[in-house]
């Protein structure tokens, strides 16, 4: 297998030790040892039977007190406090979208930001029926962004991407009345229905988190990604490194952190500049080195090779190494451990958007009119800070495995097109692949997606599923931290062929593709949504009777569910590692894990042992073949 082997589990944790022995030794906190002091967690926060919604409480339900004060039972207060998870989710998602369009919007030739996929934007302008004739490129943008925003909070109608959907999809939307309207009317209206006194009917709740959901995967999270690529170019296959041997013991180093590409893109771009890089050369470094951490290394590593440092439990790693100058962060998933933590050693916490300001941090406010000065100023920031690096604190864990990431949904198209000559006359559709799962070469495909969480080993989940699937000829698609913990490992190393079954491995031969492909950031499950409407158009099937089933194994996030809920709400079966908050309704758990199948063809499967998990996203790939006669 030309010396390559995957990296485990158990090697990922005995660096982990060995940084934690630095952290010892200068006294730092760290998310292992808080985990512990947090342990055991609160029942009636798991279960989702504390109700904190109304000051006459906190209610929490128990057999002697089975309803609040308002007279609210266990099933509204566990469909509330899930309505309310989604709606965070939802808002957070939406907003970072909605920042991208306003980026788009100041986007000019001689500014910050310019249009580096007019064709996207023009394919977008003509599906939303803008005149594009004659058009100069920007006035489009700023046409198209303007759209753009007025779709979080239009009066009327509802989501113009819902049209990218099959019909069949689009009818049941309308059918189950959960088509989403402008995108911060459903969060609205979610925090609205969970205000005391309006809704405790777990099906008007459950019914509105899909809603709720839906605005964001086919609203705001699409609005992130496809404007994203309009201004910083649609993902192609690219080769890069991943895991925490990416950082540099004789450069800068330079981690940035978060979601937002506004940033990340402007920090690469200026750690490339002459001036920057004969300062760097000035304090003694070889060069300046840029890492990324979650999903802004998802971002930077799709569109320019950038190294993976690390996914959501890795972030306090990269510190601990004694050899970050500075952790630039943005939005999302930021442990503001990272403030003390920084204070430990010598690296700059710098934080950049009023969304996320932290205690202990360097605030630099980074705003798209000035994105080029406060770029510089990082960088520059973090270089003069090489000289107060503590040499007897540097460790750099000695590992790294080699990944190729990109596969935007044109990307997927594309690769397919150049290794399928037969298929002349299907160029630029799914056609090949829906072709590869009706003749049994590929048995289906998984949707890999989602975060870490203390409560599942880390990794261990996304790693070992993958390793079970792709032997049973089953392609990854992945995004967020999932799509880490795979390249870390070497999942998306193309050599990684030989560890699947006898169909994939030659898909992945004639293709010249890893097993598992890297589809961007948790913004970007908007691209996979993509896929499967085109897979189900392309096959004539519903998406609810594709051999695909989604999968967040290790999910903790807000955002999670609100993907959950707009992946189940496509028609797509769900699996999940960790219990979503609501244990302690059986309606309401009962809902999500069944009834909504009566509304829109698929619904949640949770099941925490791992292998039993795998087993069952398997049979339900197999159960779909056998519907469709394939
Ligand atoms: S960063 S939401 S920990 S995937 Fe998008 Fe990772 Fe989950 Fe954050």
């Amino acid at each position: 297998m030309d010396n390559f082997t995957l990296t485990t589990v158990e090697e990922f944790e005995a660096a982990t030790n060995r940084l934690l022995e630095t952290g010892a030794q200068v006294g730092a906190d760290s998310w292992q040892q808080r985990v512990k002091n947090q342990t055991p967690h609160c029942k009636f926060g798991e279960e989702g039977i504390c109700c904190r919604i109304c000051s006459m409480g906190p209610c929490r339900i128990t057999p002697k007190a089975p309803r609040g004060i308002c007279g609210c039972d266990v099933h509204g207060i566990a469909g509330r406090n899930f309505l309310r998870f989604t709606a965070g989710g939802s808002a957070t998602h939406s907003d970072h979208g909605r920042e991208i369009c306003h980026t788009l919007h100041v986007a000019s030739p001689d500014g910050n930001y310019q249009v580096k996929d007019p064709e996207k934007l023009i394919k977008i302008a003509k599906e939303w029926g803008v005149e594009t004739e004659g058009k100069d490129i920007y006035d489009l943008a700023h046409e198209v962004s303007e759209l753009a925003l007025l779709e979080y909070g239009k009066p009327f109608g509802t989501q113009r991407w819902l049209k990218r959907a099959p019909e069949k999809t689009q009818e049941i939307w309308k059918r189950e009345e959960i088509e989403p309207r402008a995108i911060d009317r459903e969060v609205s209206c979610a925090l609205h229905m969970t205000h005391m006194g309006c809704s405790s009917l777990p099906e008007a709740l459950i019914r509105q988190s899909l809603r709720c959901g839906l605005s964001d995967g086919w609203g705001g999270s699409m609005c992130g990604t496809e404007f994203s690529d309009v201004l910083f170019g649609t993902p192609m296959p690219v080769d890069t490194e991943a895991n925490l041997g990416v950082m540099e013991k004789d450069m800068v180093n330079i981690i940035v952190h978060g979601h937002d590409p506004s940033l990340s893109e402007m920090i690469v771009k200026y750690a490339e500049d002459p001036e920057m890089i004969a300062l760097a050369k000035s304090v003694g470094a070889k060069g300046i080195n840029i890492a990324g951490v979650c999903c802004t290394s998802n971002e930077v590593a799709m569109r320019h090779g950038i190294p993976m440092a690390g996914n959501f439990l890795q972030q306090e790693n990269v510190v601990l190494t004694g050899a970050c100058e500075a952790i630039v962060v943005d939005v999302q998933c930021i442990f503001p451990a990272l403030g003390p933590l920084s204070k430990c050693f010598h690296t700059k916490f710098v934080t950049t958007s009023k969304i996320a300001q932290m205690p202990d941090s360097e605030f630099i406010h980074f705003s798209a009119e000035t994105a080029g000065e406060n770029a510089k100023a990082i960088v520059k920031m973090a270089v003069e800070n090489f000289v107060n690096r503590k040499p007897e604190l540097v460790h750099i864990p000695d590992m790294k495995q080699k990944s190729t990431v990109g596969y935007s949904f044109e990307a997927i198209v594309k690769t397919l097109d150049t290794v399928t000559n037969s298929y002349v006359d299907v160029t630029g559709t799914t056609k090949p692949l829906v072709d590869c799962v009706r003749s049994g070469v590929l048995r289906g495909a998984v949707a890999m997606v989602g975060c870490n969480n203390p409560k599942v080993r880390p990794d261990t989940a996304h790693i070992e599923l993958m390793k079970k699937l792709i032997k049973n000829d089953i392609i990854l698609v992945v995004s967020g931290c999932s799509a880490q913990a795979a390249a870390k490992a070497g999942l998306m190393d193309k050599r990684a062929k030989d560890l699947c079954g006898d169909g994939l491995k030659r898909v992945c031969e004639l293709a010249d593709i890893p097993p598992v492909l890297h589809m961007g950031s948790c913004v970007d499950i908007s691209r996979m949504m993509i896929l499967v409407a085109e897979l189900a158009k392309d096959s004539g099937w519903d998406i609810n009777q594709l051999p695909v089933v989604g999968c967040a194994p290790e999910w903790m996030s807000e955002k999670a569910v609100s993907i959950g809920n707009y992946v189940v709400a496509t028609g797509i079966e769900t699996f999940l590692g960790v219990h979503p908050m609501v244990k302690g309704s059986s309606v309401v758990d009962g809902l999500l894990q069944g009834g909504i199948h009566d509304w829109v063809g698929a619904c949640y499967h949770v099941e925490l042992d791992i292998d039993k998990l795998g087993d069952a996203m398997i049979q339900t790939i197999e159960e779909k073949r056998a519907a469709l006669g394939i």
